[in-house]
């Protein structure tokens, strides 16, 4: 039973500088592979394919550490993902953004939020990761810019010449939602305290179940009339099902806890945005991440094992 029908456009982003390793930029068509398409086509839903973007130049950009590996590259991605969520934001379709690393997040998120500034609606982000993504430009230690995404669209200082002047619709750090997170780093988890993000990390998730660890935040998007961003990093996924991923982290979430967050999601009608991220298909074992990642997209868009004739959310 189709529910509701959504019109939703694929962009693919095939972002590779921003992660410690090479591949992420097979992706988006590893994605396309494992039937994303034809799955949501199936559950009723109208996609259109807009094809890979490419990166804005970004020539006159200087890296303001020397730390930092392919900034500029960083920019020029950033400058035409921002562009591109920022125009698709403001259209009645659903946006899916097929990642590259996850520093593609830093254009896609901070579209989000100025499309949202422009509607007079608050944006709030679900961030599935291992990780917390929330490194400025100086805390950084590893330079791998796909940790620093989440910072950078929350307004954390530093990131002026990612978008050539400062971003000014930003994502307030208490609307955001950190689910699923194993490894913070030192710097990072200061300044998650002390701009208020909202984290769930795996011994919550562990102790209280991925549902109760959810709700009250999806309660929260509704109660504001928010647009939902979900950024679904494949690291999330305990590297048991998920291999094809640079930066494994054990004690992820697992098959039913993942596709349980997604059935929630879809059935809370919120999300209105969503990154697919850090698929590295050149580590895959015969496409089985490619699939769960398709698969885990079916159920956010309303795949589910039993109908009822009628639902009550
Ligand atoms: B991902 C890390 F040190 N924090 O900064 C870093 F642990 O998009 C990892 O979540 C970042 O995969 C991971 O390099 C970024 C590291
Ligand atoms: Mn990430
Ligand atoms: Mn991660
Ligand atoms: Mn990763």
């Amino acid at each position: 039973m189709i529910v509701s029908r959504k019109q939703i456009v694929l962009v693919g982003a095939p972002v590779d500088d921003g992660a410690g390793q090479k591949g992420c930029l097979m992706g988006p068509d590893a994605i396309r592979t494992a039937g994303l398409l034809e799955q949501l086509e199936a559950l009723g839903h109208v996609v259109a394919d807009h094809g890979n973007l490419t990166p804005s130049k970004a020539f006159e950009v200087a890296s303001p550490n020397p730390v930092l590996k392919n900034f500029r590259s960083y920019a020029g991605w950033t400058r035409a993902l921002h562009a591109k969520s920022w125009e698709l934001g403001l259209q009645s379709v659903l946006p899916i953004y097929l990642g590259g690393d996850h520093a593609m997040a830093a254009g896609t998120v901070s579209g989000q939020a100025r499309a949202a500034a422009e509607l007079d609606r608050p944006l709030f982000v679900l961030w599935l990761d291992a990780h917390s993504d929330f490194h400025t430009l100086d805390s950084t230690d590893s330079g791998n810019l796909h940790g620093t995404p989440l910072a950078f669209a929350c307004g954390l200082p530093g990131f002026d010449e990612l978008l050539g002047a400062p971003l000014e619709h930003t994502v307030c750090p208490g609307n955001v939602e950190i689910l699923g997170v194993r490894s913070i780093d030192a710097a990072e988890r200061e300044m998650l305290l002390s701009h208020g993000v909202g984290v769930s990390d795996m011994r919550r998730v562990d102790e209280d179940g991925i549902a109760s660890s959810l709700k009250p935040f999806l309660d929260r998007v509704r109660a504001a009339n928010g647009l939902l961003h979900v950024s679904l990093d494949v690291d999330f996924l305990d590297p048991e099902i998920a291999p094809a991923v640079g930066t494994t982290v054990p004690g992820g979430a697992t098959f039913r806890e993942a596709h349980l967050v997604m059935e929630m999601l879809h059935d809370s009608g919120l999300v209105t945005s969503l990154d697919l991220v850090e698929l590295n298909p050149f580590l895959d074992d015969r496409g089985k991440t490619a699939r769960l990642m398709v698969d885990l997209t079916g159920s956010l868009f309303g795949r589910r094992v039993f109908d009822r004739p009628t639902r009550s959310f």
